[in-house]
């Protein structure tokens, strides 16, 4: 059986509403995404940290997962196993369009870390209020999610699962964030084939044996179908 690993990013839930980083000029209340999304800024700045979260986890009750995400859910239910989809994005919209083995490297919007006691829960509200950790108490969560120079969840399965893989297939990305721009390339010494599925050439295109260009809404399911 074929063992695929897919890599996600923003561009696979454009199309559901959810704003990319890069399209648009990447900048959030006039930030820049590097210099927000970064342990400094929060231990700096923790409100506005804080409130450009708690916005990012507030409009996911707004979005749906697309025609994409749900191509993916019915390719696990065929290969199982035999498929992993990696994704950056901290949204939930693989699960709910169906995919249950995801692998979240750059964590979730709707989970929550203690940097007291480092436990991590499930949240769904806002975290602006500081509110106490219900482990420990200690008014000390943070988002779950790993901001620039944090070490990415998970790279020793993701490692593995590409050295594996006989296909990797990277969907809406822009190639601009490391570890996961190099997964191609590690995947392609593996002996991997590669397909790239997004709107425009990435960064890393030409790492690619293949790439189609378009909208993931069609691109993916065709791609599964
Ligand atoms: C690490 C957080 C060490 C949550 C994110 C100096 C100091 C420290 C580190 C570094 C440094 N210099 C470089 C680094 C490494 C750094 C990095 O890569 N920086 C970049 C800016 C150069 N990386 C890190 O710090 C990482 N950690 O390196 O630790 C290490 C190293 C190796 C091994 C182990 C440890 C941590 C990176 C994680 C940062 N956190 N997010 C959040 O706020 O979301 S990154 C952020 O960018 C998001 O996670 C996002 O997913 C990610 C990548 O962006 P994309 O998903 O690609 O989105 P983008 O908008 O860029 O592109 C969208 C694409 O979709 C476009 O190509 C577009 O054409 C396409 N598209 C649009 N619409 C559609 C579409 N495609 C199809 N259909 C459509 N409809």
């Amino acid at each position: 059986m074929t063992r695929i690993v897919v890599l996600t990013g923003a561009g696979v839930s454009a199309e559901s509403g959810v704003p990319t980083f890069r399209d648009a000029d990447g900048l959030w209340e006039g930030h820049r995404v590097e210099d927000v999304a970064t342990p400094e800024a929060f231990a700096h700045q923790p409100a506005v940290v804080h409130r450009f979260y708690d916005a990012r986890r507030a409009a996911l009750a707004g979005v749906d997962p697309n025609p994409a995400h749900r191509a993916l859910a019915r390719l696990e239910q065929a290969l199982r196993d035999d498929l992993l989809v990696v994704t950056q994005n901290i949204d939930d919209l693989h699960e709910r369009g169906g995919s249950t083995r995801v692998v979240h490297m750059h964590g979730r919007l709707r989970a929550a870390r203690c940097v007291s006691c480092d436990a991590r829960v499930e949240w769904h509200g806002d975290l602006g209020h500081e509110p106490p950790c219900p482990v420990c108490r200690a008014s000390a969560l943070r988002p779950d999610v790993v901001w620039f120079g944090e070490m990415p969840y998970d790279l020793d399965l993701i490692f593995e699962a590409l050295d594996d893989a006989d296909l990797f297939v990277s969907i809406g990305t822009s190639g601009a964030v490391y570890p996961a721009a190099g997964f191609v390339r590690h995947a392609a010494a593996g002996g991997a084939r590669t397909l790239e599925l997004n709107l425009d050439p990435s960064a890393g295109t030409h790492h690619f044996d293949e790439a189609r260009h378009g909208a993931a809404s069609s691109l993916v399911p065709e791609w599964v179908s």
